[in-house]
């Protein structure tokens, strides 16, 4: 009480940084299949916990477990895993094209290739994601081709949106990708609105909106819960909690909350915690959140606990923050190795064809990468015409554009 009167300002910090040992013995991680499964008209108010645990199906000896189990073949698993693989292999070869200064910048996803491979295949078609930067898997678990993205990525004559936005800002209306805006968080009020203009038009597509953890401290996070809880809007608000932020830890943007689902309880809005490395448990939940959406009951807040295990960013070193080994002490795994550990538990898969799996997808990521840099990369071959800059933005150009457009001479 010596200080008592005294203020002091509290910011909250990580518990290790750089040179420490890793530890997560503060995520608390329930057995795989011991949380139940409500019914999808659940009385929100009766499931407040589920915002505190962890919804997982695959326990550590492989097996799929507990009511969240049961709702996917072995093909459609079997996809999920080289759904994962292509996306994990897409982003090697990318980083190092953007090391070899082909492109100016790119996002990995490794750690979290299961969370947006496993929840496309939970949406129907003509349901429209809101997507962030990470989450590549929904076009590629869609079947979107790999080498329009990386023409994207080259910003190259055959990129679809003519080399105007940031590589892996990509944009595809038939596939339920949401043009990605950099702005943090802007996706989640679009997606809110969006699902609210297809329930006023009685529509039946379901909206999906995506935010990391860091960027649920941006107000658009909370106006948009509070639109999606006010008018029961057709949407699934996604939270992909990967621990960090660029440098900063999640403890920064949660607070005292205790977990990022539990945002959701004071909107009255049914909070899920799912194992975000968990092909299976992803997928369970995300389609009880459709379904949910789809019946009317309104939005649903889905907390994917996960781990980046790369870094944020072709411009990041995470070693200036953290243990260099901190992903391999991540408690929940790698969401590749789980799936393929389950479909050779279930003798649906082995080792031989696993690392077959893996020259095929690489083999087919290098001719689809082949075949993008024969259109260009950044700094060599075919580019979008300066032309295209001035088209598609306005119906009617205005009388400036039109002079520097015969200014440039196009
Ligand atoms: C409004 C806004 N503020 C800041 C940034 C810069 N920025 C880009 S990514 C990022 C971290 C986001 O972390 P998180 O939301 O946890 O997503 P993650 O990258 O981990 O998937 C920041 C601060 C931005 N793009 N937009
Ligand atoms: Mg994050």
């Amino acid at each position: 009480m010596a200080d008592a009167g005294m203020l002091r300002f509290h910011v909250p910090e990580p518990e290790v940084r750089p040179g420490g040992t890793p530890d997560f013995s503060n995520v608390t991680i329930p057995k795989a299949g011991s949380v139940p499964r409500p019914e999808i008209d659940v009385d929100p108010r009766t499931i407040r916990d589920m915002a505190f645990s962890i919804i997982r199906v695959l326990n550590r000896a492989g097996e799929a477990v507990g009511p969240w189990a049961g709702l996917l073949s072995d093909e459609e698993l079997l996809e999920g895993l080289r759904n994962m693989m292509t996306l994990r292999t897409f982003d090697a070869r990318m980083q190092m094209a953007q090391r070899q200064g082909k492109t100016s910048f790119y996002m990995q996803h490794l750690g979290e290739e299961a969370v947006s491979c496993a929840f496309r295949k939970a949406l129907a078609p003509g349901d429209m994601n809101f997507p962030t930067y990470r989450q590549a898997g929904l076009l590629i678990a869609d079947g979107y081709p790999m080498v329009t993205m990386m023409n994207q990525i080259y910003s190259n004559e055959a990129d679809p949106l003519k080399g105007r936005q940031l590589p892996i800002m990509y944009s595809s209306k038939e596939h339920g990708f949401f043009s990605i805006s950099g702005n943090l968080a802007t996706q989640y009020i679009q997606a809110v609105g969006w699902a609210m203009a297809s329930a006023i038009s009685n529509d039946s597509r379901i909206a999906a909106a995506w935010i990391g953890d860091g960027s649920t401290a941006e107000s658009d996070f909370h106006s948009a819960l509070v639109f999606a809880s006010t008018y029961k809007a057709p949407v699934i608000l996604n939270v992909v909690n990967n621990q960090w932020a660029i440098s900063t830890f999640q403890g920064i943007a949660r607070g005292g909350s205790g977990t990022f689902a539990a945002r959701g309880l004071g909107f009255g809005i049914p909070a899920l915690r799912v194992d975000g490395n968990d092909y299976l448990a992803v997928h369970a939940v995300a389609k009880w959140a459709a379904e949910r959406a789809r019946a009317n009951l309104g939005p649903t807040l889905v907390e994917y606990v996960t781990y980046r295990a790369g870094a944020h960013s072709s411009s990041d070193d995470p070693s200036a923050y953290r243990p260099k080994a901190e992903s391999d002490a991540w408690p929940l795994g790698d969401p590749v190795i789980r799936l393929k550990n389950h479909l050779i538990h279930k003798g649906a898969w082995s080792e031989e064809r696993h690392t077959q799996a893996e020259a095929e997808i690489l083999e087919t990521v290098i001719a689809a990468q082949k075949e993008a840099e024969s259109h260009g990369t950044l700094h060599a071959g075919g580019k979008p015409s300066t032309r295209d800059m001035f088209e598609g933005v306005y119906a009617e150009m205005p009388p400036h554009l039109r002079r520097q457009r015969q200014q440039a001479g196009v």
